[in-house]
This record gives C-alpha cells, structure tokens and sequence, in this order.
C-alpha cells in the first residue's frame, strides 16, 4: 500500500505568494497526475496565527531571512505565510482535493516553528500523523510538495525515524535553496531514504 503526502501546496509558496518557491506551482499538475497511483493521499497545511515566532515581523529589527536562536534552536525570520483562514494559507485552486482522506495543520503553536509534518521543529508535540498513517497500515510514504529542503524534507526524516518508507517525488517538489536541498538528498539517502522521480512511480 502506498501513501502520498503533500507538503504545503500552498498559495503563499507560489510564484506571487509572500514565501514564493520559484516554479512551485509547476508541481501541481505533477501532483495531480500520479494520486492514482497511491492508495491513501494526505495533505500537510503550514496554518500560523497572527505574529507567529517564526515571522520577522514578530521580532523587532530582525529582517527577512535571518536567523535567530529561538529556545535554544536556529530560526530563520521569515515573511509572514500561511496565516490562518487567509488566502496565502489556502491550497492552489487547481490542485485536485478528491482523494485527500485527511488535512495535518502544523506550525499553530504561537512560539514554535514547525517545518515537518510529524512533529514541531522542538519535537514536543507531534500532530498525530505518525499515529493515524500506522492505524491506517501506511509503510510505503511518497513525499511532494514545498519546499523540498525545507518541510519535504524534514517530514521525510521524521518518517524514518518513526520506521517509515521514505521517498521523495523530486520532479513534484522545488527548491527555495538549490544548494541545501542537495546537501538534504545526501542526508536523506545516508538515512535510509529514495529520490525518484514521478515516472517511477509503479502503480
Ligand atoms: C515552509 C518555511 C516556513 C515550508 C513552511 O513549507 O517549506 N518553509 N514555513
Ligand atoms: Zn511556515
């Protein structure tokens, strides 16, 4: 049995959002293309409130891009994203939402970030992920979605950790970082993980 997630397909990711991704809409049609592949598709939502930790806007004199210590851990300062019930935060409009069995928001706790779809980026409290995809018999997780080096790539190492299959779908996926994102597909592959591309996909 095999189970896609898609990370973040959000407006605010897109060319035109406030966090754009470049090229990330191209994944849409990629995305939508490949969900008869699987047999159980979930989606993550990045969902902040207002004056979220992880917005420079939040900090005073801190810039878009730079990092802070926040508790202990590196945070970058980014523009506001995927505030709650805007816009931004919603899915692309084309991105088909049928065979979606269940949405995971992540990144609600006002003072944490949280870039995996598992856990928070302090690993206190887990969204219920890990749970819901082991009642559901789910071993087998394909990852797409924005941004590679970023969300897709720390939800495919929780995956592995928590005793998932991880692979990731490169070509239904961008990078905001080209340089990190292939320093990510080291790590991930030294950890157990695949990069394939959707073509490889069996069905
Ligand atoms: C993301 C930065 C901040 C992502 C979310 O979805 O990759 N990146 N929040
Ligand atoms: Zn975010």
């Amino acid at each position: 049995m095999k189970t896609l997630i898609i990370i973040d397909p959000q407006n605010d990711f897109m060319p035109g959002g406030s966090l754009a991704v470049p090229n990330g809409d191209e994944i849409i049609p990629v995305i939508n293309k490949i969900q008869g592949n699987f047999d159980l598709i979930i989606v993550s939502q990045d969902w902040h409130p207002n004056g979220h930790a992880s917005f420079a806007s939040s900090h005073k004199g801190k810039k878009e891009f730079e990092t802070i210590d926040l508790n202990g851990i590196e945070q970058v300062m980014w523009p506001e994203h995927c505030v709650q019930n805007t816009v931004g935060a919603e899915f692309h409009r084309d991105l088909k939402t049928s065979k979606i069995e269940a949405i995971f928001r992540k990144g609600t706790n006002p003072e944490i970030d949280s870039y995996s779809a598992f856990y928070d980026n302090q690993h206190l409290k887990s969204t219920g992920l890990s749970g819901y995809l082991k009642e559901k018999n789910a071993e087998d997780l394909y990852f797409c979605g924005l941004a590679a080096e970023i969300c897709v790539h720390f939800t495919a190492k929780d995956a592995i950790k928590e005793g998932f299959k991880a692979t990731i779908i490169e070509d239904a996926t961008r990078t905001l970082n080209v340089e990190n994102f292939e320093k990510a597909k080291v790590e991930l592959k030294e950890l157990g993980g695949r990069i394939i591309s959707s073509n490889a996909i069996e069905s």
